[in-house]
């Protein structure tokens, strides 16, 4: 059995994931699982039935940033942490950054941003605070010359490409200002776009976003 990636394509731990893989050139199978609602038999896989997980011959692996860290010491080709212990902990503390202090925060505004809903002037006020806060954080450590955490592609790129549109957009629809616009979020996205693993992840998210609302039209109509 070969590894395989479970979640969806618009998720965007998912693809953090994809483009790791891709990256190194490991094989792997794409397994489509949906969230909300959650099939009871995915939480026998994701015990907090989240995507994206790994199933590998050995048992399932969830937490992206788990998940990740297996890939690179289960699959050694195309390392993407530095094997040095203080540069690799300048790439996880980036990640961690992204993840933790943007991605997490802005993800608070994905209702009213992508799904239709609300949040509250409250939420807003929170986020725009503790955003501004994760930005000013990682900005400071961000090298974007031209990879996130120097002049090599690291999983601190994998992160990046996928979190830092995402929560830049975010602001823009629902704060009305994008608290991301100090960083250089769109000539390192297009600069990312040159890659096939990135082009490939794009490709198959827009793909995704149809099949996507494709099944919630089918869920509302009660089918
Ligand atoms: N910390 C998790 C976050 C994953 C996550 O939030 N996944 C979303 C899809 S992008 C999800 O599964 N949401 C459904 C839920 O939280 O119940 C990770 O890094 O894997």
């Amino acid at each position: 059995m070969t590894l395989k990636l479970c979640g969806f394509s618009v998720s965007n731990y998912y693809n953090k994931l994809k483009i790791q893989l891709l990256e190194k050139g490991v094989a792997f199978e794409e397994d489509l699982v949906w969230v909300n609602p959650i099939d009871p038999a995915t939480l026998l896989r994701s015990p907090m039935g989240k995507v994206p997980f790994l199933d590998t011959p050995q048992g399932c692996i969830t937490e992206s940033a788990v998940c990740a860290e297996y890939i690179e010491q289960a699959y050694p080709q195309h390392a993407l942490l530095p094997a040095d212990p203080m540069a690799a902990a300048k790439v996880r503390e980036l990640i961690t950054y992204l993840e933790l202090h943007i991605e997490l925060v802005a993800r608070e505004l994905y209702p009213q941003a992508f799904f239709g809903g609300k949040v509250s002037e409250g939420t807003q006020e929170r986020v725009r605070k503790q955003l501004a806060k994760g930005v000013e954080g990682f900005t400071k450590l961000a090298k974007f010359s031209p990879y996130v955490a120097g002049d090599t592609f690291t999983l601190a790129d994998c992160s990046a490409i996928v979190h830092l549109p995402l929560a830049s957009l975010a602001s823009k629809l629902v704060l009305g200002e994008d608290l991301l616009a100090g960083l250089p979020v769109k000539e390192y996205g297009k600069q990312m776009a040159e890659r096939a693993s990135v082009q490939k992840v794009n490709a198959d998210r827009k793909e995704g976003t149809a099949l996507m609302a494709a099944r919630y039209a089918k869920l509302s109509s009660g089918g």
